[in-house]
């Protein structure tokens, strides 16, 4: 899974990137006009304590790669247009965090000249909205002229679709607010489509402001957030001091500052939700390893998320619950009380299913 963390320039994008994956980048590479990206651990305190418990030689957490993308110019109209780096960067981005800036630095101008939350908000929805109409409008283009010469029933649908998207952004509706089936995603996937992607609005506070959050959050969530969109908060600055202590130094940083959550985990909570996604498990001597599949996968679909070679040859999945594993003790304890047992193809793995895939 990758994401992209975009926003406008001083919004605060590479000091989030720096407290997710825990790097400290040179100012010098910084200043360079170039994105960066990473893979981060995803925490997971029930796969501690299954390591714990198997002192496997490997531990694998589930992984997500952050980009912190760059290319957003100033158009000659005055308006921000999009880079065609941050277009192909953007591209492969399963979902997107938005990095708003809240906080008030005045060695750091914002690019406006003053904070305004929801100008933000909107001026970035109409720069996606613009992007999205101008590939859509020559997509469409381009599929009238082929249907022409070859009367392809395919792009005839794909019109269909097209259409249905540009009335859309017309209306000044996001694609991703669309709803679409999972066939029309996969055709729109193939283009650069800005709008459609599931979107994190990270508003970045100072830590004077920790007692002003809740109504920044209300206020987008009553104005932004619908389908595909979330809301967080996180506090920029501190929060990439913090990522340089031990993890209960930060703990007491982050009681003293009463933060309750870290840009880390709301994200990674945030993003899980975005993408109907969670968790399951497999253990073993050599390695205890955490999978990430969408929501509502069968035990057959899970399988091949481990192993292309599991989905075709699977026979039997053995399941249990890491809650009931660890009321049990252990795996005969759990079989005995029938909390362990064999699923077939058409079982929906659950968060946190420690499963052995039997194949043939
Ligand atoms: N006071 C304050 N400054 C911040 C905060 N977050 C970022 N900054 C500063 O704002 C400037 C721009 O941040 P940066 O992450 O480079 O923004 P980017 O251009 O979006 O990548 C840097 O000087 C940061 O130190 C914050 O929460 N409070
Ligand atoms: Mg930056």
């Amino acid at each position: 899974m990758q994401i992209g963390i975009v926003g406008l320039p001083f919004s605060g994008k590479s000091t989030l990137f720096q407290t997710l994956t825990k790097t400290h980048l040179d100012p010098s590479v910084l200043a360079k006009a170039e994105s960066h990206q990473a893979v981060v651990k995803v925490p997971d305190k029930r796969l501690d304590k299954l390591t714990e418990i198997f002192k496997p030689q490997k531990k694998t957490n589930a992984a997500i790669e952050f980009v912190d993308v760059i290319g957003l110019k100033k158009g000659e109209t005055g308006s921000t247009q999009f880079t065609n780096n941050f277009l192909s960067k953007v591209k492969t981005n399963d979902a997107l965090i938005q990095v708003i800036r809240i906080f008030e630095n005045d060695a750091v101008q914002h690019p406006e000249g003053n904070i305004d939350m929801m100008r933000d908000i909107d001026s970035f929805e109409t720069e996606f909205i613009i992007s999205d109409m101008s590939i859509i409008e020559k997509r469409i283009q381009n599929v009238k002229k082929q249907i022409l010469k070859l009367q392809d029933e395919q792009m005839k649908k794909e019109l269909i679709l097209l259409e249905k998207c540009l009335y859309f952004l017309q209306k000044e509706h996001l694609l991703r607010e669309a709803g679409f089936l999972k066939e029309d995603m996969q055709i729109l996937k193939g283009y650069q489509l800005l709008s459609v992607k599931p979107m994190l609005i990270a508003l970045n506070f100072d830590e004077t402001q920790i007692n002003e959050t809740e109504k920044y959050l209300d206020q987008v969530v009553k104005n932004k957030v619908g389908k595909n969109t979330k809301v967080i908060s996180f506090f920029g600055k501190i929060e990439m001091e913090m990522s340089e202590l031990s993890e209960d130094e930060a703990k007491d940083f982050m009681k003293e500052y009463r933060i309750k959550e870290s840009a880390l985990e709301s994200i990674i909570r945030g993003s899980y939700e975005l993408l109907g996604l969670h968790s399951f498990f497999t253990v073993g001597e050599d390695e205890c390893r955490a999978w990430t599949i969408k929501k509502g996968m069968n035990a057959q679909e899970a399988s091949g998320a481990i192993h292309s070679d599991f989905f075709s040859k699977f026979i039997r999945a053995e399941v249990v619950h890491y809650d009931d594993f660890m009321k049990s003790g252990s795996f005969a304890k759990a079989k005995e009380l029938g909390l362990w047992r064999l699923e077939g193809k058409e079982y929906i793995v659950k968060d946190g299913d420690i499963i052995a895939v039997r194949h043939s």
